[in-house]
C-alpha cells in the first residue's frame, strides 16, 4: 500500500498534525526556503501552507505527485491558482475557522473606542490618573452598521444585541429573509451610513469592494461615526480616512487591517484617535487550532477523493 506523503511548510498547530499523521506520512518543515521547497516538493502528495509559503508556478510545475494544496486560513493569494488549476491540483482552505476570533476582536475594538481604553492605559503607564479626560460612550441604544453579514458579520449581530444595540445590515448577497435570519434589520447602504453611529466591515476584498470606504462614503456617514475594520486591508481607501479623522467627521477609527502591511508607523496609525492592531483577527488559539483541524481533514478528504466542504480549485 502506497502511502500518502505530506508536506507542512508552514506552522501548523499540532491539533492538525495529528490528524494527518494518524492517515499518512508528514514532514513538518515549517519555515523551509524557497529554494529547499522546490528541491523537495516532487516527494508530496500534499502540500500545507498558511500566508507565509509562496506556492507558485515554478513549485506546482516541479511538483509532479502534488494533488492538494491546503491554506490553513481564509486567504490563498499566496497560491498560483490558474498554475494549480492547469495541473489539476486541488486546493482547499479553511474559511470558518477564524470567525469566532475576528467577531470577538470586532467586539474588543468597538469597545476600546467607545471607551478610549488604550488612551486610558498609555496615560496609566505614563503616571497619569486621566479620569477627567476619559469620558466615553456606551454601546447601548446605538445603531451599528454591518457592511457584509457572512458568519463574521452574523456573530457580531448576535454580540451586538446583547449590548442592547440595533443592528442594521447591508450585504448585497443575502436576501433580506436571512439578514432578519442573522439578528440584523437589512438597509441600503445609503440609509446604513445615514443612522448608524458605528460601522464595522465584514466583506470580503474584491474589485467591487476595493475603496469601498472612500470620501463619499465617510461624507455620508454621521457626524462622529465611529469605524471599526478587521475584514481586509485595502477596502478602506486610508488617505480619505485620515482626512474624515481630521476633520471630525469621523469620531474614531479601530483597525486590524492595511493596504500594506506592515503599514509603518504611518499618519494613520499614529492618528490620536485611531487604535491599530497587527492584523490578529485570527490570532486565537482556538482558532489557529481550529484551521489546522479543518485544513488536515479537508487535505486528507482530497487525497481520498472524498466530498470536500472548501474546494477553492
Ligand atoms: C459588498 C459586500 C458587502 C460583499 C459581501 C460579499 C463579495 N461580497 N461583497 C459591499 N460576500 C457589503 C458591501
Amino acid at each position: 500500500m502506497t502511502q500518502w506523503n505530506v508536506l507542512i511548510a508552514d506552522r501548523l498547530a499540532e491539533e492538525g498534525q495529528a490528524i494527518l499523521r494518524a492517515a499518512a506520512r508528514v514532514d513538518d518543515r515549517s519555515g523551509l526556503s524557497p529554494e529547499e521547497l522546490l528541491a523537495v516538493i516532487p516527494q508530496y502528495d500534499a502540500l500545507i501552507v498558511r500566508s507565509r509559503t509562496k506556492v507558485t508556478a515554478q513549485v506546482i510545475r516541479a511538483a509532479t505527485r502534488l494533488k492538494v494544496i491546503g491554506r490553513a486560513g481564509v486567504g490563498v493569494d499566496n497560491i498560483d491558482l490558474e498554475a494549480a488549476r492547469a495541473h489539476n491540483v486541488t486546493v482547499v482552505n479553511a474559511p470558518t475557522a477564524a470567525s469566532i476570533a475576528v467577531a470577538e476582536l470586532t467586539f474588543g475594538l468597538l469597545l476600546a473606542l467607545a471607551r478610549e481604553i488604550p488612551r486610558a492605559d498609555a496615560g496609566m503607564k505614563a503616571g497619569r490618573w486621566m479620569k477627567k479626560e476619559l469620558k466615553g460612550r456606551e454601546l447601548h441604544g446605538k445603531t451599528l452598521g454591518l457592511l457584509g453579514l457572512g458568519r463574521i458579520g452574523a456573530e457580531v449581530a448576535r454580540r451586538a444585541h446583547a449590548f442592547g444595540m440595533t443592528v442594521l445590515a447591508y450585504d448585497p448577497f443575502l436576501p433580506e429573509e436571512v439578514i432578519r435570519e442573522r439578528g440584523a434589520d437589512p438597509a441600503d447602504l445609503e440609509t446604513l451610513y445615514a443612522r448608524a453611529d458605528f460601522i464595522s466591515l465584514h466583506l470580503p476584498l474584491t474589485e467591487e469592494t476595493r475603496g469601498l470606504i472612500d470620501a463619499q462614503a465617510l461624507a455620508r456617514m454621521k457626524d462622529g461615526v465611529y469605524l471599526v475594520c478587521a475584514a481586509r486591508g485595502g477596502i478602506i481607501d486610508e488617505p480619505a480616512l485620515l482626512d474624515a479623522l481630521n476633520g471630525g467627521k469621523v469620531a474614531g477609527a479601530a483597525l486590524d487591517v492595511f493596504a500594506q502591511e506592515p503599514p509603518g508607523a504611518s499618519d494613520l496609525v499614529r492618528h490620536p484617535r485611531v487604535i491599530a492592531t497587527p492584523h490578529i483577527g485570527a490570532q486565537t488559539a482556538e482558532a489557529q487550532a481550529r484551521a489546522a483541524r479543518d485544513i488536515a481533514e479537508e487535505v486528507l478528504a482530497a487525497l481520498r477523493g472524498e466530498a470536500l466542504r472548501w474546494r477553492v480549485v
